[in-house]
């Protein structure tokens, strides 16, 4: 059976697609969740140093919306056809716009 963990800060941020699309496939996973202060002792367990990274089956994955893209696929969300695939992209470039700002 796979295994899922996500790591990624207290806040929503660039975590919360991910766990959203958690919520929606009713998959469980691990959600781990560091505070600031803790987040310095853990940074050089990250493959780029930053989080959102997802641990799958034991091998770490960073970049939030590659870890997106990766679960939608996994829990079959997305990908029906190119025009259902490019709408996914526009939500998620979206929500990028927004973090941007
Ligand atoms: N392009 C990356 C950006 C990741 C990123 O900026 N993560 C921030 C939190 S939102 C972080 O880990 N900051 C702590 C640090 O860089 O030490 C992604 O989308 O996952």
């Amino acid at each position: 059976m796979s295994t899922y963990k996500l790591y990624y800060f207290t806040s929503r941020g660039r975590a919360e697609v991910s766990r959203l699309i958690f919520a929606t496939a009713g998959q469980k996973y691990e959600d781990i969740r560091y505070e600031n202060d803790e987040w310095p002792s853990h940074k050089a367990e990250m493959p780029l140093g930053q989080m959102p990274v997802l641990e799958f089956n034991g091998t770490k994955l960073p970049q939030s919306k590659s870890i997106a893209r990766f679960l939608t696929k996994q829990f079959q969300l997305a990908d029906r056809d190119n025009f259902e695939q490019a709408k996914v992209d526009a939500v998620v470039d979206t929500i990028e716009d927004l973090l941007t700002k």
